[in-house]
């Protein structure tokens, strides 16, 4: 079978360029930080398969249950022709979308949206296969900072799945909701997967599993480091933390320094002194309230036309109109 090219508005070696940036201003902040996006090389893409899998970790089956309870009720109300997927990944909860707009008798195409190229390549002959009408157009590139590259034509739904807004800090998930809201037309709708504040034990175990998977997920970082950067972390120097910070109404996973180490990062011509206890964070995951997203997607220019939640209320469905 031959494939649709990708359409690629990022090359590997902006993608590359982009991360190294990230590493340089993290490791040398205080405190230091890394971007989430360094997680998932093959091996942490492998993991956080694995995660979704575990009990404690709820929010994957609860957006699967949101949308199995309300795909038709949102593909009514999209009424679009096409389902922009950004950040599609795996396109895993995809079917669940595109079934229901087959089912509303408006589906035309299918656009994810990725930096992965890999991922796009993996995901995108299987849909086509299962979906023998539907235009595939898959898109490589960075959504947080590109939107100009996914089609204008159309009546278009766009989806942003899996909580993945929560990665971004405040400011950064204000200026993306305004962009998005600028790019769409009157009419256009957005939908947003988010997962929602709840008891703190539940939270933590989430990001911190019995069988150390995440702590795993995690640790894999530092390998990630060592192989793209030449650098010389010890894993077993650090280990997992997954801290719920009320204040910012997220969790974030952190590695701690579990003595002083000085670390070489070769091809950033770095060195970096880690005290004992030092805690470098490596992902935040913001939990929202419905008055909260509610006042976001105002803010950034958003009609709410609708709240869906799985059965326990866990994680919720907001479609948001244009
Ligand atoms: C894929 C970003 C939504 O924040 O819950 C899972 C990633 N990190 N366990 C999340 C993750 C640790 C996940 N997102």
């Amino acid at each position: 079978m031959s494939l649709p090219a990708l359409d690629v508005h990022l090359t590997a070696a902006d993608a590359d360029a982009a991360l190294r940036a990230d590493a340089r201003r993290g490791l040398t902040s205080t405190p230091k930080v890394l971007s989430p996006q360094w997680l998932y090389d093959a091996r942490g893409s492998e993991l956080f398969e694995q995660i979704t899998a575990l009990r404690e970790y709820y929010p994957f089956t609860a957006e699967r249950e949101a949308l199995a309870e309300h795909a038709d009720t949102i593909a009514r109300a999209a009424a679009a022709d096409t389902l922009v997927e950004l950040g599609s990944g795996s396109s895993s909860k995809t079917p669940m979308l595109l079934d229901a707009l087959d089912r509303a008798g408006t589906l035309r195409r299918y656009v994810p949206v990725d930096v992965s190229p890999s991922a796009l390549e993996e995901a995108v002959p299987g849909l086509i296969e299962a979906y023998p009408g539907l235009d595939v157009h898959g898109v490589v590139a960075d959504f947080t900072s590109d939107l100009r590259s996914i089609p204008r034509d159309g009546r278009r739904l766009v989806a942003l799945l899996g909580g993945t807004l929560g990665n971004f800090e405040p400011g950064d998930r204000q200026a993306f909701l305004a962009a998005l809201a600028d790019e769409l037309d009157p009419g256009e709708a957005f939908l947003l997967g988010t997962d929602l504040v709840k008891d703190e034990a539940t939270l933590v175990a989430a990001y911190d599993d019995a069988e150390g998977v995440t702590a795993a997920f995690d640790l894999n970082v530092l390998a990630v480091l060592n192989r793209v950067l030449g650098a010389d972390f010890d894993p077993d120097g650090f280990e997992h933390l997954a801290v719920w910070v009320p204040q910012a109404s997220r969790i974030e996973m952190r590695l701690r320094a579990r003595r002083a180490m000085h670390v070489r990062v070769p091809e950033l011509d770095l060195e970096i002194d880690f005290a004992a206890g030092e805690e470098m964070r490596t992902e935040i995951s913001t939990k929202f309230t419905r008055e909260g997203i509610r006042a976001e997607l105002d803010a950034a220019g958003f009609a709410h036309d609708g709240w869906f939640t799985d059965p326990q209320g866990r994680f919720a469905l907001s479609l948001a109109v244009r």
